[in-house]
């Protein structure tokens, strides 16, 4: 007789998630132009890697959403009032939420999203200690998909979900449009959405941050194609592929690539891809947003913007966006209609 070992329950998770991952990366690597999703970024490696890039010279937009949210947090939890229920998309060491948490009113509960799973976990565990009145109901899951949201104990007045570090901006306009009236509907009537988005600035600041001098993000960038090694058993000779990040003003965006060195083969799971020298692999768009599309947004996905944050400079803001209850309601003048994108030349100073 054969002994049969037990199998984790999570053993058809992550093979549906493996198969889902190959699926994804031979798609994206047959495209025209190739490509590969940004979530793929965050295995254990490639999360250690972005907490690194929070603390660089350059990256500036960490630092300043914790300031806006030191500042004030205080009248942040005073508008998402008391028993909230607050779920974060992308949550990964929530530094940012705790914050918040020291101010918020009773909390029904947290809920943090992650696609890494064991930071996910870790996180919450020392989150949880940390707060110990506090339901703290992980959940790894892909935001962008339907999400079942755990129970949790105590009754909820309202949905809010917090999405700091500007991760929307990793999302096309079209993305982010339906992931924005998605969240919507999940937060439902009375609901908010507080979200943290770097803003239009000095190109050459936004460029900096993405080319850091002790060559981190370009470790981020790489990271990718060593998961794609680990995981899918594929031979990417990573040394061969140079990071390149660059501001694309007419899109608004930081672009990264990888760039091959020289003309090469990779098998990945049995496909071979064939790189010429200079050919790059799309792997992460970054957009800067100004008020006038973000305000654009807002209003297209269903929501009314309450109240906005931002730092000295107008680097960063946090905007508190609440359901709307009907479509007239918490639209500004003149702001209806307009495209949620313009042009970076487009103004960027709006006074709310
Ligand atoms: N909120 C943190 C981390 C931002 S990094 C901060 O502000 O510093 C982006 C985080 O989003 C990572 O932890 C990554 O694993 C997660 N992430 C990216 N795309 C995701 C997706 N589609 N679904 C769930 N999590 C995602
Ligand atoms: C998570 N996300 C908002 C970061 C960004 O700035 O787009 C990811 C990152 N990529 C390179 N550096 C940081």
């Amino acid at each position: 007789m054969i002994d049969t070992i037990p199998q984790s329950p999570f053993a058809d998770v992550f093979k549906a998630d493996a198969r889902q991952f190959r699926a994804d990366v031979v798609r994206g690597l047959s495209a025209p132009k190739k490509e590969l999703p940004c979530k793929y970024f965050y295995d254990e490696v490639g999360s250690a890697l972005f907490e690194q890039i929070t603390e660089l010279d350059e990256y500036y937009p960490t630092r300043t959403e914790l300031a806006i949210m030191e500042r004030h947090a205080a009248e942040m939890a005073g508008l998402l009032g008391p028993r909230c229920l607050l779920i974060e998309y992308g949550s990964g060491s929530s530094v940012k939420t705790r914050r918040l948490l020291d101010h918020l009113r009773d909390p029904a509960g947290y809920v943090p999203i992650d696609v890494s799973a064991d930071y996910l976990h870790s996180s919450a565990q020392a989150l949880g200690e940390e707060y110990p009145d506090l339901e703290v109901q992980p959940l790894c899951a892909d935001f962008t998909r339907p999400l079942g949201l755990p129970m949790c104990r105590k009754r909820a007045a309202r949905r809010v979900v917090y999405f700091p570090g500007s991760t929307l901006g990793n999302f096309t306009p079209e993305a982010a449009l339906a992931l924005l009236r998605r969240t919507a509907g999940l937060c439902g009537r009375g609901g908010g959405l507080l979200l943290g988005i770097d803003m239009r600035k000095d190109p050459r600041v936004i460029e900096a941050a993405y080319n850091d001098r002790r060559g981190v993000t370009a470790a981020f960038n790489r990271n990718i194609l060593a998961r794609i090694n680990r995981e899918l058993g594929a031979d990417f000779d990573v040394e061969q592929f140079a990071h390149r990040a660059f501001y694309n003003a007419d899109q608004g965006r930081i672009e990264m690539h990888l760039v091959s060195r020289r003309e090469q083969v990779v098998r990945v799971g049995g496909v071979q891809f064939f790189f010429t020298k200079g050919e790059s692999i799309h792997t992460e768009n970054s957009h800067k947003y100004t008020f006038l599309g973000l305000a654009d947004l807002a209003v297209a996905c269903g929501f009314a913007t309450e109240r906005v944050w931002e730092d000295e400079r107008g680097y960063f803001c946090v905007v508190y966006l609440t359901v709307r209850r009907s479509r007239k309601d918490g639209v500004l003048p003149g702001w209806a209609g307009r495209r949620a994108f313009p042009p970076a030349h487009e103004a960027i100073p709006v006074t709310l």
